[in-house]
């Protein structure tokens, strides 16, 4: 039922069965000729055989190996010609399947091409391994267009000349899953534009923003030993000369609670490692520092180290890009003090003091050199960490804290000092990269967020990280199948829709009100009697019918993602998905001595969306006024889509080859999962099938009408258009003729264009020529 140019059969194809031939384009084998098809081994892999001989049901396959077997011919897969082996765009294969896709790029990866163009998107297939695509030549030859094979470089490239062309903002907008290069991909894309944009030395720092997020916003996890934490949108300006001016980031929803707490195998924050690998004795001294295991934050995980990364040099280019940024070396020392002051906080302990289970910190070396770094009383410390002040009617009254409140308390505020520093640092981050008054309103914009997540534990974090991607699929979605097709079927050219997956039902049981999941996660978070397991309740209880849901047992839940299904556990989601901060908490630190953590305490006031509790407040609820974690997400979300939506956006998809971050290791499965969910497949067909090319009468009439032999004078555009359509003899299914646009396949508005060229150049030539005989 997918219209193909390709295929003159495909009309009459069977349709796919079964997922795995979604795309297959099972025709008539006996009669095409076709000599070599896909076979599926047991495993799943496909494998390439000739067909010796088929009659009507059965075929007879030889396999490389030279074994010969029978299979039923409906099953067979056509291959593509060798001489398509390796193409560097899918367009271009003969038969768009599966398997076929699947080869191509694999094909292309063992030999280090690990750009394949999709139509418009770009595939990246993660090399893990550094392969000889990247620097000053590379980048020259794609200046030049002396090289065209597909490459970041490539995109960036049409996002320069586009943005100068059309004077329209673009994006680069980069997905993938976790560990896929999405976060390598997008500095690639920078690293171009700082070399064609730059010259001012503002392109300089702005790659230097790069190894100080990651550094404090990056971490190893199970899936990724450089897995962002955040998400990322750095908005590169440029002036009306096309050289950078300038650039802003903004960040989303930082992982807090790695501060605190990992899973084994993982690490916390790179920055922590290197403050204690790296840190002169000086500073060590002045911090009072202690290696990295000696923490118990960091001791949890029991991991220290990543294979092949010096974490002592890692700190030093942190400190150098600091400097670079113009982050003062007061300030710098600054940061470092509140590093090793979470660090501190997670060894303060409790001891008991009553028979109500009631604690105090133990006063040692950790407490006071917490105090000390922060620049607090040791008294105060104690009493935030161990008592809370409540209003309760119109007293204040002190509630002391048992061990897991006070353990909450002190976490919190690790938690908090830490996100604080985070958003402080892409503050001065941004006040260095400042556009200044030569901005034009001119930028390219690239997105890196973190990648779909699925672990056997799935908190919060995944949650909102899953959440994001699927908006992001929503984006991708509506621009390249929604939009695209709409326009034709608005301009009543004939069409057969191509049927993609669309992902609005489970952004709608995300974002529904009053019932969907962050509703009722707000809604669990208001009331004081909830609970993780009341929450897992309400969903299952409101959500059950939802197809994209599914109850589990106790406190897990599922979502059907477009990714994959994802089993959540509400464990700790109401809490953080309230983020309380305690107003005595804000107090100590607007008490302390030194200035970040009074600019910390000032910020997390003014933020009114800061959910605080203390004597201001209800015990245990927070204002209603203020936004939850959940819901800042959405809207940030929200505001995020809303300005790519203003930009010409340039799609690039990461796929990771296989799950142990290993070179030369292509695992058939875990690419095509990738590609099905993605829908890359589609988009091949959908541009193969469709007019990307298009220009309104008006426009093609003014362009090429005087290349008519006919008299045009009296004639409106349309008959002029269609005139032109004839004389030149475009096929009838090159084109479509729209009510407003003339829409045109792949290429064939390049043969007018020829023509158009050669015609001009003849008149030049002659004009030219005989100037040349007057004088
Ligand atoms: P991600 O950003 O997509 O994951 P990264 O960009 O961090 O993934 O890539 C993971 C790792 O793959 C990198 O640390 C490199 O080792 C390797 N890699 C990726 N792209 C390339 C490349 N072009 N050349 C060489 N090595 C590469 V996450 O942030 O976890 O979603 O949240
Ligand atoms: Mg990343």
């Amino acid at each position: 039922s997918l219209s193909d140019d390709v295929d003159p059969d495909a009309a009459t194809m069977p349709l796919p069965q079964s997922d795995e031939r979604r795309w297959s384009d099972t025709s008539a084998y006996a009669r095409k000729k076709i000599l070599q098809s896909w076979i599926q081994l047991p495993n799943g892999n496909w494998e390439l055989g000739k067909i010796l001989k088929t009659s009507g049901e059965e075929s007879l396959i030889s396999l490389p190996e030279g074994k010969v077997i029978k299979v039923v011919s409906e099953t067979l897969v056509p291959a593509n010609p060798d001489i398509l082996d390796g193409v560097d765009d899918l367009m271009q294969l003969s038969y768009l399947n599966e398997p076929s896709v699947l080869y191509n790029l694999n094909y292309r990866y063992n030999q280090d091409m690990i750009y394949t163009k999709a139509g418009p998107v770009l595939v990246a297939v993660n090399p893990f391994k550094e392969v000889p695509l990247y620097g000053n030549r590379y980048i020259e030859a794609y200046r030049k267009k002396s090289n065209d094979s597909p490459h970041v470089y490539a995109i960036a490239d049409t996002a320069i000349r586009e943005m100068i062309r059309d004077e329209v903002n673009q994006s680069i907008i980069i997905s993938g899953e976790s560990g896929a290069g999405k976060t390598e991909t997008a500095k690639i894309a920078m690293q171009y534009l700082a070399a064609l944009g730059g010259g001012s030395g503002i392109e300089y720092e702005i790659l230097k923003t790069n190894p100080i997020l990651e550094a404090f916003g990056n971490a190893k996890t199970l899936r990724n030993d450089n897995s962002s934490r955040f998400g990322k949108l750095i908005e590169i300006h440029f002036s009306e000369s096309g050289k950078i001016s300038g650039a802003q980031i903004q960040t989303f929803l930082l992982e807090k609670s790695r501060v605190v707490q990992c899973a084994e195998g993982e690490r916390s924050y790179h920055i922590f490692y290197q403050l204690c690998a790296g840190a002169s004795p000086a500073l060590r001294e002045k911090l009072n520092l202690i290696s990295a295991h000696e923490y118990k934050y960091l001791g949890q995980s029991n991991c220290y180290s990543i294979n092949g990364v010096d974490d002592a040099e890692r700190f030093h280019t942190v400190k150098d890009a600091l400097d670079i940024v113009h982050v003062s070396k007061e300030d710098q020392e600054s940061v470092f003090a509140m590093l090793a002051a979470v660090l501190w906080l997670g060894n303060v302990t409790f001891t008991v003091i009553d028979n109500e289970n009631h604690v105090e910190p133990v006063e040692d070396a950790s407490l006071s050199t917490v105090a000390k770094l922060i620049g607090c009383n040791i008294n105060e410390l104690m009493l935030t960490l161990s008592t809370r002040n409540m209003r309760v009617r119109n007293d204040t009254i002190v509630q002391k804290l048992t061990l897991p409140q006070a353990i909450d308390a002190r976490d919190a505020l690790a938690k908090s000092i830490y996100s604080c520093l985070f958003d402080w640092l892409v503050e001065q981050i941004n006040k260095s990269l400042a556009v200044g008054k030569r901005r034009t309103g001119r930028s390219i914009s690239i997105l890196d967020i973190y990648g779909f997540e699925s672990f056997d534990k799935n908190s919060f974090e995944q949650f909102c990280i899953n959440y994001a991607n699927e908006r992001l699929q929503q984006h991708f979605n509506r621009h390249l199948f929604k939009l695209e097709q709409e326009e034709y079927i608005q301009d009543g050219i004939d069409w057969t829709r191509v049927d993609f997956e669309d992902n609005q039902d489970c952004l709608s049981l995300f974002e529904k009100k009053p019932l969907g999941l962050l509703s009722l996660l707000d809604e669990e978070s208001t009331f004081p009697n909830g609970t993780d397991l009341t929450l897992a309740n309400k969903l299952k209880q409101h959500l059950h019918s939802n197809s994209c849901f599914k109850g589990d047992k106790g406190k897990l839940f599922t979502v059907v993602h477009y990714a994959g299904e994802v089993t959540y556990e509400t464990t700790g989601f109401l809490e953080k998905n309230r983020d309380l901060m305690h107003l005595d908490s804000i107090q100590l630190l607007s008490s302390c001595s030194c200035h970040l953590p009074q600019a910390f305490a000032s910020s997390m006031l003014i933020q009114s969306e800061k959910p605080v509790v203390g004597p201001l407040y209800k015990a245990g609820g927070a204002d209603s006024q203020r936004l939850s974690v959940g819901t800042k997400f959405k809207g940030q979300l929200f505001q995020l889509m809303q300005r790519l939506g203003n930009t010409t956006p340039h799609f690039i998809r990461c796929i990771k080859p296989n799950n142990v971050q290993s070179p030369g290791l292509y695992e058939q499965g875990l690419v095509l999962q990738q590609l099905r969910c993605c829908g890359v497949l589609e988009v091949v067909r959908i541009s193969r099938s469709g007019f990307p090319t298009r220009m309104s009468h008006q426009k093609f009439s003014r362009r090429y009408g005087f290349l008519l032999v006919e008299n045009i004078a009296d004639k409106d555009p349309l008959s002029v258009s269609v005139a032109i359509l004839h004389q030149f003899n475009i096929l009838p299914e090159m084109y479509q003729v729209g009510y407003t646009k003339l829409f045109f396949r792949t290429g064939q508005i390049g043969v007018l264009e020829d023509t158009r060229n050669r015609t001009l150049h003849g008149i030049l030539r002659v004009q030219s020529s005989f100037r040349g005989y007057q004088a």
